[in-house]
Parts: structure tokens; C-alpha cells; sequence
């Protein structure tokens, strides 16, 4: 650092932030002119972009730095969140919202010629992760810096994020994502690099005090390189960082014995095979591919963020027994569990620490949330595997099993079963590694991410464990949302009316001041205010629908959402099988009756994993069947069917606002949360669903009056799907009428759906569309009536969103705080 006498003239330059409108504006027509060399002359929406985030980004990097430096200085206990995924969106508005100048901007980008919002437009969404485990992760780091939390959090910089869907004759073709084309919100710190290692072997040593030591060795290296992303809170001046792990090859990796030998296209090609590592996220959704490859990006992920962490305490020279003072990690799923085992292997193979004390080390600054009960999603790592690519892990997770074990034996003697059960080691062929046991043996709380969810996984998938270590260990933190994007970025003119009413935008920091929004529900005029910001936006999503699928939607249609990743668990063929439904009794019914219809515009999108067939067939129905029905002069504005491309965070925020209706409706105990629920009901638009995730929730807060539920509950699905299997269930007749319609070809060749139909017969209908598909329906024909009562819906939107306070992430994230890790907020630094 600077010399102590020098420190003044460095003061006096310090960068700046700007103070005003003619500040900002200098800064961007600097950066366009000398960052971007680009004049007025060829200036275009795009170089815009590049100048006004450039600019911002600066206003970023100043608070950055001193947040940075005042968490070192106070030196308190940090949360860091491991998470796989991180599904930013887009940084440019948030940052602007957050630091609270988004008229400045909106005012000072106009004088330059550019319309804020065309400039906005062209930001590519950092796409890194696959949906709403990711988003979550990403609501979290808002809510975390808005609360000024000491918070890191650390992830997977890939370069290609989350594919891009195109949909070409009604199927999902996938295209790269390459992002990084220009991307001014990461900064590689080519200077904070970890050295990883895979393979090699172990060896044991005695030492001068005739301790048996192990030393892993002889593997290959690749090198973590650091690119740290500034996260911005709201109206707060902490930023807090975001670091992302590039691989890269180690030095001396670029073999120049090879280079030099001729074989140029051989050291080309090890180089490549280090940054294959973090080349690509894995585009699954709640299933778990095993690959090796994800493997080793696990491995390389924790590794390098564990020794960062290890790294930043032992400068401050404290004792080890104060590490989980200190720290506080966060296992978002199972996939940075390696992270338990990797600093069980510091603190005993590297800082020599007796096995027993380390471990009380780990055990006590862990924290697991799990988010599914799906048996497909839950990580099983083969043994063999494991062996090949980390073997001293493999040892050291042997010894965990090893010690826990006795404690089972010791709680429950000669109980064969139990330690069958809760083994860490499966006993298949080969023998596979329980990732979801190791995390919860390693952290000292286990959290699922709503009230039933957190109850069914204590009562199924981890039973044992509450037998074994009592209920206390496992606790419930419900998901939320940041209000900031998901409300004020997302939909600026309801966030404005809120904020004329409750006197400010203070709401956006305390959720709960909704609820004085119930004072005006006889207020004519806001309630017209409110109708018509619905109206404004589902107008825009219309526009955007007609632009890109040609198709035209009337405004005043029902608007019916279902956007998420597809996937049979989520039931989008449910939704599909129901509007063929419609379109059967529409076809069948007289024009006079037909009058008294309200139309209606079921509007899909989402992706579905590239290998997952069956997802894949569900989307094809979608767009078979819109082709039918949109094409059908008989029908009109009716019924319009419309299968949004490419599903993202930025097309998310431009989507829910528009919804009258959505749809949230998994089979009963398969959706652990569910967050876009809560987005739907925060912009005022009510929802279908079952007794799923947080719906109940949902319902509990906003009341049963205001949400549109079916279907069987949990309890009852073992049970259901018990007689599909073994008695005998006779199809519902209108889902047999709507089987015969698909099957009559109408929606193109019927072989193409025949394992989608045959799922719901041979397959025996696991997710038990057949049980609640004459609920469904007839739930939707009171949605009909309800939209009818244009009084009655506007009270129910405005009801529903002055009790949404509790789904603010802000609520989640000070549970956390409280609950699991035992973090104060930093005071913010001036
Ligand atoms: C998902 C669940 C959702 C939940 C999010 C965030 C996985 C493994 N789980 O219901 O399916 O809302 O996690 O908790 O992606």
C-alpha cells in the first residue's frame, strides 16, 4: 500500500462520484469517447449502453472499495453464499434504482439523444443459472447489501450461461449464450488466483513427532482466477461483491516443451482443457446429470473459494477456534457440499488441527438449505469417481462416515437399518456418495424453503436424521423476492402509485407498509389508477407478443401466465391439455353463448433441460396447438395460445406484470417454494394453484378469498399414486376427450405425443394429472366469472398486494441472519 506520508496527495485524487446530472453526463460521453473510442458520429443505442453503464458502474466501484475496506476494518463475522448459479439479469437499471438516480439518468441520457429505456434494452442478462434456485440466489445478494450485511457471495464465472431457446417448427432448439461479448460489471483480478488440484495420489508420511501425516499430491493443476462483480444494495451505500471463479490453465501449464517440439495444437488443446471447467453451466432444473465434469467444477469452485476464505482469516491472525466467529458459508443445495470436506482437509492435512477439534470447526460454520424433495434432483457422486478425481476426499469423507456412524450405533445399538439408512455411503452398484447427508453431518442447520416443504423433508427424505439428531437442527426459512426488481424495476408505474400513497418509497425497504394500501380500496380513482397500470402493461406485453409471434392479442383479454422451466413435476401439460379442453366446448357452443364467454390469452414460456424429452414434447404441444387455435377464424380473441421464446430474467420482468392469472400448479409436495408465485401476486395478479410450496403460504397471508386453489393435497399423493399403480383408475372423461383429440392427429402427428399421453396411462400418471384435472377446470370456470366482476377482481389485486409484505427477501435474508448464522449488518461506511 502507499506510504503513510504520501496518503494525503492520494486522498485529494481519489475518484470522485458524481454530483449531478451534468457529472453523470460527462462521465458517459467520456467513457464512450476514450473507454469505447466512439464519437457523436457513431454513437448508437448500443455504445450508449456502453457509456451510461461505464459511468455508473464507476458511482459503484467508489462505494465498492470503501465497504470493502470498512468490512476489513470492523472486522466482523461474514456470510458467504456458495451458490452454483446466479441469475443476475440485467445490471444497468438495478444499479441506477439503487443508487436512486434514475431520473438524473432518464433526464441526462435524453439531452444526449437516447431514450433511458432503448439504452437499458441492450444489456445482455447475465444468464448464469438455470431458474428459480439461481434467481433466489440472486434476490439474496440484493437484500444482503440493501440490509448492509458483511456478505461475499461466491460462484462460477461461465462463459456461456444458461442457453439460449429458440423455437423452430414448435420444438426448443438450443443456441449458446455467450455474454461476455461486453460485459463492464466484472473485474478480473488476474492478481487473486488459487492453484486446484484433481487427481494424484495420497501418501503418508510420519513426521519428526512420529504423527502419521497424509499428503495429497501428483495431480494436475488448474489456476482459479477471481472476477469480483459489484452488488449494489438499495438506497445504501454498501456494495457488496459478487466473486466469480474463472479456470484457467496453471503457469507453466502451456506446455512449451510441446510448443517448442512442433506440436503447437497439443499445449493449445491442454489450455483448453482447463477452461473447459468453468466453460459452461449445466442447464438442468431440479435433475441431476452426473457428469464428471460438473463434478470438477464443484470441486474447483469450493476449492478456490475456501481457500480465499481461509486466506482473508488468517490475516487477521486470530486462533482457529475462532473461525466460525468469523465466518458464516451457506450451502445453496447440495451442490458446494465438497466445501465441508475441503476444509475438514485444511484444517487437518495443511494447518495440522486434531481431526475432532477441526471438525467442531466445520460443523459449526456450515449451514445447508436444501430446495428439493425430487429423488432425480438429489446428487449421488459414483465412489469410483470420486477415488479418481479426489482422493484424499474420498478418505477424508470415509472417516466422517466412519465417526458418525458410531454415534448412530451408540443412539441406536444393533440397529442395522438405521445405519443402512443413514449412511453417507449408498450401497448400489457402484456404490454412490449421499451428497444431501454429507451436507446436513457437516452443518450444524439444515433449511428447506417453505413450511411444507421444510416439514415433508423431516418427515420423508431426512426422517432419519431427525430421529438421530432431533428436530431442532432442522428449521424453515420461506423464500422471498427482492421488492426492488421485482416490484419498482419491473413495474415503475405501480411502484410510483404505491409510493403517492404510502408517502414514499420507503415500502421498498419495509414490505410490510403494503398493507396501508387496503385504506384506498374504496378510493375510485386509485383503484381506476391500479386497473389501468394492469391495462398499460399487459398493452406492452401485447405489443412485444405480436412483434415477435405475430400473433394478436386483445389487451383486454384475460391474460392466463405460466412461465418457469418445464417440467413434468410443474404440470405445463396439464395447462395445455385444459385449453384444449376450452377449445373443445368453444367449438361446440352457439353463438349467443359465446357472447356471455370472457377471452382469454394463455401465454407459456420457459426452457426445458436440452436432454429431457418429455419436456421437450410439452412444448411442442404448446405451439401444436396454438397453430390450431390461433389459426381458427371460428374462434377469434377467444382463446389465444402463445409460447414465449427464450425465457429470462429481463423478458420475467416485462411478463409478470402483465398477468391477470398465473399458474403455480405442481403436483402437491413436488414444488418445494416457488418464488415467481410471489412475484405474480406483488404486481397485482391473482393465481391458480395447488396446496403446493409456498401457494399456502400465499394463502395464509393474502387469504383464500383471493386465490383461486385445487386439487389434492400432499397427504394424499402416496396414496393416489399407490391406486395408479396397483387398482385401477378410470381417466377422467374430459382429459379421455381431450387424449382422443390429440390422438385424431389435429395438433400434428400423434406419434409425437404419444409418450406424453401414454405418461398419464402406462406410465401411471405419476404426477397425477388425471386426480386433479376436473378440479382444475373447474376452478378456471370461476376465474371466468370472478373476471367478470371487474370490482371484485381490482379488490382482490389490491387486497393480495398490501399482505404480500411477508415475501420480501429482506424477511428471509434477517432469518438467516438470525437463525443460522449469527451475523449483524455492518454499520454503512460515509
Ligand atoms: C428449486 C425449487 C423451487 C424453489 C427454488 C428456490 C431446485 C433444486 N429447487 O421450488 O424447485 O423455489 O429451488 O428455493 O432448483
Amino acid at each position: 500500500s502507499i506510504p503513510e506520508q504520501l496518503r494525503d496527495t492520494w486522498r485529494k485524487l481519489s475518484a470522485a462520484e458524481f454530483a449531478g446530472k451534468e457529472d453523470f453526463q460527462r462521465e458517459v460521453v467520456r467513457h464512450i469517447e476514450t473507454t469505447l473510442a466512439r464519437s457523436l458520429y457513431n454513437c448508437d443505442d448500443g455504445a450508449a449502453y456502453g457509456g451510461a453503464a461505464l459511468a455508473v458502474r464507476d458511482q459503484l466501484v467508489i462505494r465498492w472499495n470503501k465497504t470493502q475496506q470498512n468490512q476489513t476494518i470492523r472486522d466482523q463475522k461474514r456470510v458467504y453464499y456458495l451458490s452454483l448459479e446466479f441469475l443476475m439479469g440485467r445490471a444497468l437499471d438495478n444499479s441506477i434504482l439503487n443508487l436512486d438516480v434514475k431520473d438524473m439518468a432518464r433526464d441526462g441520457m435524453g439531452e444526449l439523444g437516447f431514450r433511458i429505456e432503448d439504452v437499458i434494452s441492450q444489456e445482455h442478462d447475465a444468464a448464469l443459472g438455470n431458474g428459480g434456485l439461481g434467481r433466489l440466489a440472486a434476490c439474496f445478494l440484493d437484500c444482503l447489501a440493501t440490509l448492509n450485511y458483511p456478505a461475499w457471495g461466491y460462484g462460477l464465472r461461465y462463459k456461456y450461461g444458461i442457453f439460449k431457446q429458440e423455437i423452430v417448427d414448435g420444438y426448443q432448439v438450443e443456441t449458446p449464450d455467450y455474454w461476455l461479448d461486453f460485459n463492464p460489471w466484472e473485474f478480473p483480478r488476474h492478481d487473486v488466483t488459487v492453484d486446484i488440484m484433481f487427481y494424484g495420489h495420497v501418501n503418508q508420511y510420519t513426521d519428526e513427532n512420529g504423527k502419521v501425516v497424509k499428503v495429497w499430491e501428483g495431480g494436475e493443476i488448474v489456476k482459479a482466477v477471481a472476477h469480483d462483480v459489484p452488488i449494489p444494495g438499495y438506497k445504501t451505500n454498501t456494495v457488496n461483491n459478487l466473486r466469480l471463479w474463472a479456470s484457467q490453465p496453471a503457469s507453466g501449464e502451456f506446455d512449451f516443451q510441446k510448443f517448442n517440439s512442433g506440436d503447437y495444437e497439443g499445449s493449445i488443446r491442454d489450455q483448453q482443457r482447463a477452461e473447459t471447467i468453468s466453460a459452461v453451466l449445466y442447464p438442468n432444473d431440479n435433475i441431476d446429470a452426473g457428469k464428471e465434469l460438473r463434478l470438477k467444477q464443484q470441486y474447483f469452485w469450493v476449492a478456490a473459494s475456501l481457500h480465499d476464505i481461509v486466506r482473508r482469516f488468517k490475516k487477521t491472525h486470530r486462533p482457529w477456534s475462532e473461525f466460525s466467529d468469523q465466518v458464516a458459508i451457506q450451502l445453496n443445495d447440495t451442490h458446494p457440499t465438497l466445501a465441508i470436506v475441503e476444509l475438514q482437509r485444511i484444517l487437518v492435512d495443511v494447518e495440522t488441527l486434531h481431526w475432532d477439534e477441526a471438525w467442531d470447526i466445520v460443523t459449526s460454520t456450515f449451514g445447508y438449505t436444501n430446495h428439493t424433495v425430487l429423488p432425480e434432483a438429489l446428487e449421488k457422486w459414483p465412489v469410483p469417481l470420486v477415488q479418481h478425481l479426489l482422493p484424499r476426499h474420498l478418505q477424508i469423507i470415509y472417516e466422517i462416515n466412519l465417526y458418525f456412524l458410531q454415534q448412530v450405533e451408540k443412539k441406536f445399538p444393533k440397529n442395522r437399518e438405521m445405519l443402512r439408512n443413514l449412511s453417507i455411503i449408498e450401497e448400489s452398484q457402484p456404490q454412490v456418495i449421499r451428497m444431501a447427508f454429507l451436507a446436513i453431518i457437516g452443518s450444524h442447520k439444515v433449511n428447506g424453503v417453505a413450511e411444507l416443504h421444510s416439514d415433508l423433508i423431516k418427515s420423508t427424505i431426512f426422517k432419519d436424521f431427525v430421529a438421530f439428531y432431533g428436530p431442532d437442527k432442522f428449521t424453515n426459512v420461506t423464500n422471498g423476492i427482492t421488492p426492488r426488481r421485482w416490484l419498482h424495476q419491473a413495474n415503475p408505474k405501480l411502484s410510483d402509485l404505491i409510493s403517492s400513497k404510502l408517502g414514499g418509497y420507503e415500502f421498498l425497504k419495509d414490505l410490510s407498509q403494503l398493507e396501508n394500501l387496503k385504506k384506498f380500496l374504496n378510493d375510485k380513482e386509485f383503484v381506476k389508477d391500479w386497473m389501468d397500470i394492469k391495462l398499460a402493461n399487459k398493452v406492452r406485453l401485447a405489443k412485444y407478443i405480436k412483434e415477435t409471434n405475430g400473433i394478436a392479442v386483445n389487451p383486454h383479454a384475460l391474460f392466463d401466465i405460466q412461465v418457469k422451466r418445464i417440467h413434468e413435476y410443474k404440470r405445463q401439460q396439464m395447462n395445455i391439455f385444459g385449453v384444449i379442453y376450452r377449445y373443445l366446448q368453444i367449438k361446440e357452443m352457439s353463438l349467443e353463448e359465446r357472447k356471455n364467454l370472457v377471452p382469454r390469452a394463455f401465454i407459456f414460456g420457459g426452457k426445458a433441460a436440452p436432454g429431457y424429452w418429455m419436456a421437450k414434447t410439452i412444448i411442442k404441444l404448446i405451439n401444436g396447438v396454438g397453430d390450431v387455435v390461433n389459426n381458427d377464424k371460428d374462434i377469434g380473441d377467444l382463446l389465444k395460445v402463445v409460447f414465449l421464446e427464450d425465457y429470462n430474467v429481463s423478458k420475467a420482468e416485462m411478463i409478470i406484470p402483465a398477468s391477470d392469472i398465473s399458474e403455480h400448479i405442481s403436483t402437491a409436495g413436488t414444488e418445494a417454494s416457488g418464488t415467481s408465485n410471489m412475484k405474480f401476486v406483488l404486481n397485482g395478479g391473482l393465481i391458480i394453484g395447488t396446496m403446493d410450496g409456498a401457494n399456502i403460504e400465499i394463502t395464509r397471508e393474502i387469504g383464500e378469498e383471493n386465490i383461486f386453489l385445487f386439487g389434492n393435497v400432499a397427504e394424499n399423493v402416496e396414496d393416489l399414486r399407490h391406486a395408479h399403480r396397483f387398482g385401477k383408475v378410470e381417466m377422467d372423461p374430459k382429459l379421455k376427450k381431450v387424449c382422443d383429440t390429440i390422438n385424431s392427429g389435429l395438433f400434428g402427428d400423434a406419434n409425437i405425443y404419444a409418450g406424453l399421453l401414454s405418461s398419464l396411462t402406462t406410465g401411471c400418471d405419476y404426477y397425477l394429472v388425471s386426480d386433479d384435472f376436473s378440479s382444475y377446470l373447474t376452478t378456471q370456470d370461476l376465474v371466468d366469472e370472478a373476471f367478470k366482476d371487474k370490482d371484485g377482481w381490482a379488490e382482490k389485486s389490491i387486497s393480495s398486494v398490501a399482505l404480500m409484505g411477508f415475501f420480501s427477501a429482506d424477511r428471509c435474508i434477517n432469518e438467516y441472519a438470525d437463525m443460522i448464522w449469527n451475523v449483524e449488518p455492518l454499520p454503512e461506511h460515509k
